[in-house]
């Protein structure tokens, strides 16, 4: 297989509801969507998680779009894929260009996604997977009424979701935390922190032990793996990592440190599928927990995350909900929905070209980047 296009779609699809993190609001998504064309012809799609401002890591959308354009397709028009070992070539060809995880990962999905669709395999089995559905939970974004969060996560309890996850910062940690144990005594609660404390909070974060959360998430900031180390030793509570977690080196080093005890994978904050197997494994070989998290993503996200969960080493829910969690209309036809309450099913999809919804992405589409492979 090789590559002959690539067209990069930019895509602004409304939220039904802003999202509250400790480090801002979102109101839209702003979609950088991938085809890559092969010769046959077929296509394969993935979506860039990058966000409009660089507060989750240093990527923004417009960035990504730049080292993609600039960098990486250059790099694609050299490559050949034949057989499912070729897939893991993408990312050492990448290997020059440092870090933009995300950018990487982007191209390096669709090649995975065409080379489904190209022989005809469904990409949960070209990953790895063997499951056929997984349990689901869901995020829940920072609000500022007790008695709406108590409501609204009643209403997602109902509705059958796993586990529920909430947003803290200081100010907004123990308080809502208590009350949700207290309404839901028996339910899968964990918090997520993105950076939001200082390894000088420790004391304020051991007062959350006495809630039985089943972790929390990245307390500190990304690129302090040491004093997560820690911080782990001194609660009770299980340390999740997410944005410090960039590669497989840096799962091997918070295992060797002891600074987590479960992993969040999302294979576009790490460069991509094959990377995303390779931490899989080192967590099953360290006994190290894993599920997958969330970016907002559009339906072609989803699945590509629903794809990988099905790995045997996903133990614990993920955030990868319903299309209907952030969007009205969702890219893909049929979208992404319960198989029954809480869990999704894993299609056996050659590809997400299958499931595209044209008219969906000319809706919402802002600009449009065409790349020819050049005579090499
Ligand atoms: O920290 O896990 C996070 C969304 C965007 C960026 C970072 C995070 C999140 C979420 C939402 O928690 C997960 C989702 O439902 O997609
Ligand atoms: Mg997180």
């Amino acid at each position: 297989m090789r590559v002959m296009k690539v067209i990069v779609r930019r895509l602004a699809m409304k939220l039904r509801q802003p999202f509250v993190t400790s480090y801002g609001v979102e109101q839209e998504k702003d979609v950088l969507l991938l085809e890559v064309q092969t010769e046959t012809p077929k296509s394969g799609f993935a979506e860039c998680v990058a966000m409009p401002s660089p507060y989750y890591n240093e990527e923004t959308t417009e960035t990504a779009l730049y080292i993609i354009s600039k960098f990486l397709i250059p790099l694609i028009w050299r490559m050949e894929w034949q057989s499912r070992e070729d897939l893991w070539t993408t990312r050492f060809a990448f290997r020059p260009v440092r870090h933009h995880e995300m950018a990487k990962a982007a191209l390096e999905m669709a090649v995975w996604d065409a080379f489904a669709a190209e022989y005809q395999q469904p990409i949960s089995q070209l990953l790895g997977g063997v499951k056929k559905e997984i349990p689901v939970g869901i995020s829940v974004g920072i609000e500022t009424s007790l008695s709406h969060l108590l409501k609204q996560v009643g209403n997602y309890v109902e509705q059958g979701y796993q586990r529920v996850k909430l947003k803290i910062q200081p100010g907004w940690d123990y308080v809502p935390l208590q009350a949700l144990r207290s309404a839901f005594p028996r339910l899968q609660l964990l918090a997520d922190a993105n950076s939001a404390y200082r390894l000088e909070d420790a004391e304020q974060l051991k007062q959350l032990d006495s809630l039985g959360l089943v972790m929390i998430e990245q307390p500190l900031e990304p690129d302090d793996i040491l004093h997560h180390a820690q911080l782990q030793a001194k609660l009770d509570t299980p340390i999740c990592l997410d944005e410090s977690i960039r590669s497989a080196s840096d799962v091997k080093k918070a295992a060797e440190m002891g600074a987590c005890k479960v992993i969040n994978l999302k294979p576009g904050r790490v460069g991509g599928f094959a990377e995303s197997i390779e931490i899989h494994n080192i967590c099953v070989d360290n006994g190290l927990e894993l599920w997958c998290g969330g970016m907002f993503e559009t339906g072609i996200g989803r699945l590509h995350n629903i794809a990988l969960t099905s790995l045997p080493g996903f133990t614990l829910p993920g955030d990868t909900s319903p299309s209907d969690r952030y969007f009205e209309r969702d890219i893909i036809n049929p979208p992404v929905v319960f198989s029954r309450p809480g869990f999704l099913s894993v299609d056996p999809l050659v590809g997400v070209q299958e499931r595209i919804d044209w008219s969906e992405i000319e809706r919402s589409q802002v600009s449009e980047y065409v790349f020819e492979r050049p005579e090499i």
